[in-house]
């Protein structure tokens, strides 16, 4: 079988980590080669960049700047870990991809979503995930999990409201494209979504 580009997206405290190590798992059971991998990250200059894009000494970083930030960090990605694992009948599960950057630089900062898609076509020519499951949780309940982990990030101190904009942008694009996104309720006890997350991944794996 062929491997599958599956990427998992939501605001924070979603628990798309949680439910990626667990998607690992259900994808090797069943016999599947898998790279679990992240954005921004998962290469060692993508980390690097990744580290700039969090910390705080680069608050106020220009629009532009953070948004071509990841982008630089998605080509790297794409040419040394997406595209190799794919071509080698891989799965990959990615930990957010370009449907973060529209929510979180277009929806959260108000980037235009036309200038992400030329950087989408660009740096991924005909590149889409196959699978997007999309965690959602409201917003109130995703902070507070997200808190309980300790220090915030760059991201992480933004307002209620720009995390409040993020969310409706996920949900938009999944409902736009219902061919590729699934919506998981995931203010739900892990195991709940634990059990949808395995019924989408047992669909996929009938599909061959
Ligand atoms: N970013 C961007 O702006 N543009 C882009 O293009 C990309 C990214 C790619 C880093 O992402 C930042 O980069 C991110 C967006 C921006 N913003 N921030 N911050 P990240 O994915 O590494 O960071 P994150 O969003 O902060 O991830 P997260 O908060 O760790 O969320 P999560 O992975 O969805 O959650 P988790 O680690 O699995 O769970 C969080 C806690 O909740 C943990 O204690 C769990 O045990 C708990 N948990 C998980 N599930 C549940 C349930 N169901 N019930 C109760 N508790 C739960």
């Amino acid at each position: 079988m062929s491997g599958k580009f599956i990427t998992v997206e939501g605001g924070e405290g979603a628990g798309k980590t949680t439910q990626l190590a667990f998607m690992r798992e259900v994808l090797e059971r069943a016999g599947c080669r898998v790279t679990s991998t992240r954005e921004p990250g998962g290469t060692a200059l993508g980390e690097e960049i990744r580290s700039l894009l969090l910390d705080h000494r680069h608050d106020g970083m220009a629009l532009a700047t953070e948004t071509l930030l990841m982008f630089a960090a998605r080509a790297e990605h794409l040419e040394r870990v997406i595209r190799p694992a794919l071509a080698a009948g891989r799965w990959v599960l990615c930990d957010r991809f370009t449907d973060a950057t529209y929510a979180y630089q277009g929806g959260g900062r108000g980037l235009p979503p036309e200038r992400i898609a030329i950087l989408e076509d660009w740096v991924q020519g005909g590149l889409r995930p196959d699978l997007t499951l999309v965690f959602d949780v409201p917003v109130a309940v995703g902070l507070e999990r997200a808190g309980r982990r300790g220090a915030a990030d760059r991201f992480e101190r933004e307002e209620k409201v720009f995390f409040e904009r993020i969310r409706a942008v996920y949900l938009d694009r999944a409902r736009r494209d219902p061919g590729r996104c699934r919506i998981v309720n995931a203010d739900r006890p892990v195991e709940a979504v634990r059990t949808e997350v395995e019924a989408i991944l047992a669909g996929w794996l009938e599909r061959g």
